[in-house]
């Protein structure tokens, strides 16, 4: 039995929850998994000691020991639990395999940023519509987890005053909105971040308008990352969740079915049936495909479209993260072996003045055709490590060489993801639970 310590809210236990319930439901978890609720009593009491974050999602295993970060969690349980993969053999099917890291990295790395600025911008005082009422009952039922449901909503109230200074946060972004200026999100920008967001809604509306999942009748890792963004956040919120229910059902069925919570939107393992010449049921897979991914390494081309976002909007900053990581770790403010700020949201505290205003780990980036500045995180090189990995197998045949060449040929800089092992070469990390150490 594993136990994921987690919350309803939060981005990153949504993503590996449905991934944990799939591989439970499929049968591949022997002995399942219990949902725990992470009240700030065992954050502070138990994560925290076990593995030096607060940050959810984490999982016990049964011998005790602990992983911390969503991908990690995700490595860990593939490689004890293979009956029913998350993400296609490598060797058999290099383009679905690349595929489903490159949209698990734009789901986790890049909509981040509008997918945490709808709850917020919707919370602020003067927007409208508004859901601060259910922000705060969803945030207090953590942080009072237990009171009268009065005291969850007082709770949550007074922590987004006393926490992130919600009254006045326009003029002094503290906590969370202080994360969304340090990620480039400031009023300037935050237009063109929502428009990224909606543009990628339409692709999935067109890509899940024929398919069940990404890769056909199954869900991957891919669908779990993109279950980040679009469960507790886009869908689960108030304001956004309207706007996804209205303007983009097929997605938001496709929320429900990789939640495999709703009969009617099917999912993996279900069956639909007719009825047989003598009343009897017939049933055969409820998912599109067969109830299977696509055969012979298939990528059909509503999910290239996703995939050429990846490269047109992330991949420049990607980029020029492995640049900027670099040079810091070569410069005197980094001892070789050192730490490196570990976090994607909210700039800890001993890093600030590195990642914010012009600081050493910040940089030039661009949304929506604005140029603006955000804050360098050099967890994207350890999850671009983990892509070169992948690229390194998929690639030490000629056929997977010239298959995944070919793929990436179409799209804007695609070739140069081949060269991902060089662009690495002077800003390798290691990751020890949730902290990053640059390599000697
Ligand atoms: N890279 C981590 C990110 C985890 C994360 O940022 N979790 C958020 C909730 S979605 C959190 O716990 N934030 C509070 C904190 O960082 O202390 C993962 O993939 O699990």
């Amino acid at each position: 039995m594993y136990r994921l310590f987690s919350w309803e809210l939060s981005y990153f236990s949504g993503k590996v929850r449905a991934y944990l319930r799939y591989k439970d439901r499929m049968g591949d978890l022997a002995e399942g998994f219990e949902d725990i609720l992470a009240t700030p009593e065992l954050v502070a009491g138990l994560l925290t000691p076990a593995t030096g974050s607060g940050a959810v999602p984490q999982i016990q295993a049964n011998d005790g020991s602990w992983v911390q970060d969503s991908s990690d969690i995700i490595d860990f349980i593939e490689t004890r639990h293979d009956k029913v993969p998350a993400v296609p053999s490598v060797a058999d099917a290099p383009r679905q395999a690349l595929v489903s890291y490159l949209i698990e990295m734009l789901a986790d790395e890049w909509m981040v940023v509008p997918g945490f600025w709808e709850r917020w911008h919707y919370s602020l005082p003067d927007a409208e519509p508004n859901h601060v009422d259910y922000n705060a009952m969803q945030w207090g039922s953590v942080f009072a987890a237990g009171a009268p449901g009065k005291d969850r909503l007082a709770a949550g109230t007074n922590l987004f005053e006393a926490m992130f200074g919600i009254s006045e946060a326009r003029t002094n972004p503290r906590g969370v909105y202080g994360g969304l200026v340090q990620l480039g999100c400031t009023e300037a920008t935050e237009q063109a971040w929502w428009s990224s967001m909606e543009n990628i809604l339409s692709l999935l509306d067109a890509h899940f308008g024929a398919h069940d999942f990404l890769l056909g009748g199954l869900p991957s890792l891919g669908d779990f990352g993109l279950f980040g963004p679009l469960y507790a956040h886009v869908y689960r919120d108030a304001t956004s969740g309207f706007m996804l229910r209205t303007q983009h059902p097929i997605v938001s069925e496709w929320v429900e079915r990789t939640y495999g919570d709703n009969v009617t939107a099917r999912t993996y393992g279900q069956r639909l049936y007719s009825l047989g010449a003598d009343g009897e049921l017939i049933g055969r897979p409820a998912t599109s495909d067969g109830g299977q991914w696509l055969e012979d390494d298939r990528v059909p081309p509503t999910l290239d479209a996703i995939a050429a976002v990846f490269f047109e909007e992330m991949w420049p900053m990607l980029t020029s993260t492995m640049e900027k990581t670099a040079a810091f770790i070569a410069s005197d403010a980094h001892e070789p072996g050192g730490e490196l700020p570990g976090k994607t949201f909210t700039a800890d505290l001993p890093w600030y003045a590195h990642q914010t205003g012009d600081g050493a780990l910040t940089h030039d980036f661009e949304i929506g055709g604005i140029q603006a500045r955000r804050m360098v995180v050099p967890y994207h090189i350890w999850m671009l490590q983990r892509l070169a990995g992948v690229l390194e197998e998929a690639t030490a045949g000629e056929d997977g060489r010239a298959s995944v060449t070919k793929w990436l040929e179409q799209f804007p800089n695609g070739s140069q993801l081949l060269e991902l092992n060089d662009r690495l070469a002077d800003c390798r990390v290691r990751k020890e639970g949730a902290r990053l150490f640059s390599v000697r």
